[in-house]
């Protein structure tokens, strides 16, 4: 009970199946993060569920059951919140998603908007305006050897591109990343990091707010598009806003890790830079593989809404079970050498955009972003290595460096 109270949560009892491993160790903790995978190996020859007592939920960490979780959403369902808090009894950081944080039907609606306002025929009319900006920003770090490749880079371009497109003024996007950094936090327990990251986001979650309105956007993003289908009777103006405010939380830090995730690949696997520098035509690809190899989301949860079962343990009504997204990745059950970052390989179903009806409803735009930037950079820049350690960001959902560092060399 002492432990729940820690974690800022508590739960309707129910009990935990007997007879399965227990893990020992805390992955929302920074020693976990310095080092996660042999943690996620331990995870899963634990078996195909394990129990993380600390925190009085279940794990799942091999790819067939994380993905067996991620697709029966009847049973594992996200509107009691996809972080460790049981939105049925613990009270939430936000007011809900209506996308992240529902089901079906009201997650259809929001879906299908949201589906309309990112479709193939806008991320077309985007692409024109990303390369450019990304060979802009390319020509720009190629005035020095050295950079760094988060704050040069990962950074600098969604968070140029992206609130453009969304059609959000200047002024205030320095709020995006805190305000993200916290949201993200929060979906793990109340501890030191979110703590930490809560208290510098509450002057930019008041922003935010007011940043969804549709009288803050302008005429023509992607952000207003979502008004149009509030004036066409799909949705209301607040499911509008929230669904504007899903689109900011979900479009920068995400996006911003994983070109940060391709970067540092990159950098490890020099062999599979020369490939791409080579033949930019493998841009697409080489991020793709990127965040398989990184997972920049590295874990969420789900709900169990009934009794159910996972590979054959029964479980109760309210478990919440850890889908360890970065573990199943690496699951050397389902990838070959899931450790080597290699261009090119098949890495359909891979589950760093999740899978099911939550799947990433932002993936072609992240994918736009992430072929821009390497493209631009493979065309310019014959080789990238380390120029010193990089530094992680903590974070309880998301994996990723504060500072990249990077030699580069000029074609
Ligand atoms: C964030 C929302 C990786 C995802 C959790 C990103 C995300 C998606 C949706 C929302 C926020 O609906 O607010």
């Amino acid at each position: 009970m002492a432990q729940q109270e820690m974690a800022g949560h508590s739960r309707i009892p129910h009990s935990l199946p007997p007879g399965l491993k227990h893990l020992d160790f805390d992955p929302f903790s920074t020693i976990f993060m310095d080092a996660p995978y042999g943690h996620f190996h331990e995870a899963r020859e634990a078996g195909p569920v394990a129990v993380l007592p600390k925190y009085d939920c279940l794990v799942v960490a091999r790819y067939a059951e994380v993905m067996s979780v991620l697709r029966d959403h009847e049973t594992f369902i996200s509107s009691r919140g996809v972080g460790l808090k049981d939105y049925a009894h613990d009270e939430r950081f936000r007011p809900k998603s209506i996308i992240l944080e529902a089901d079906p039907p009201i997650h259809s609606k929001s879906r299908s908007a949201l589906a309309k306002v990112l479709s193939p025929r806008v991320m077309r009319r985007l692409k024109e305006g990303f390369q450019r900006e990304a060979e802009l920003l390319v020509e720009r770090v190629m005035e020095s050897d050295t950079i760094d490749a988060i704050s040069d880079i990962a950074e600098r371009f969604p968070l140029t591109v992206f609130p453009d497109a969304l059609g959000m003024p200047t002024k205030g996007r320095e709020n995006l990343i805190p305000v993200g950094s916290a949201l993200f936090d929060a979906f793990g327990p109340e501890n030191e990091l979110f703590e930490r990251s809560r208290a510098m986001a509450v002057k930019g979650m008041a922003w935010l707010e007011e940043a969804c309105k549709r009288e803050s956007l302008t005429q023509d993003g992607f952000g207003r598009a979502m008004f149009d289908l509030v004036d066409a009777g799909d949705l209301d103006e607040r499911e509008g806003e929230v669904l504007v405010r899903a689109m900011l939380m979900a479009g920068v830090d995400t996006t911003v890790n994983g070109i940060g995730a391709a970067i540092y690949a990159l950098s490890q696997f020099p062999e599979e830079y020369a490939r791409l520098s080579q033949d930019s035509g493998l841009a697409r690809s080489a991020f793709e593989e990127a965040i398989r190899f990184v997972s920049p989301v590295q874990a969420f949860f789900r709900t169990a809404s009934r009794p159910a079962e996972i590979a054959g343990v029964a479980i109760d009504e309210g478990t919440k079970v850890l889908m360890m997204l970065a573990s199943a990745n690496r699951d050397p059950r389902r990838w070959d050498e899931p450790d080597q970052y290699r261009i090119g390989r098949d890495v359909v179903g891979h589950v760093a955009f999740g899978s099911g009806i939550h799947m990433c409803v932002g993936q072609n735009l992240a994918r736009l972003e992430g072929e821009m930037v390497l493209s631009a950079l493979a065309s310019r820049v014959a080789k990238i290595a380390p120029d010193g350690e990089p530094v992680l960001r903590y974070n309880n959902t998301l994996r990723g460096f504060s500072s990249l560092p990077i030699r580069i060399v000029k074609k």
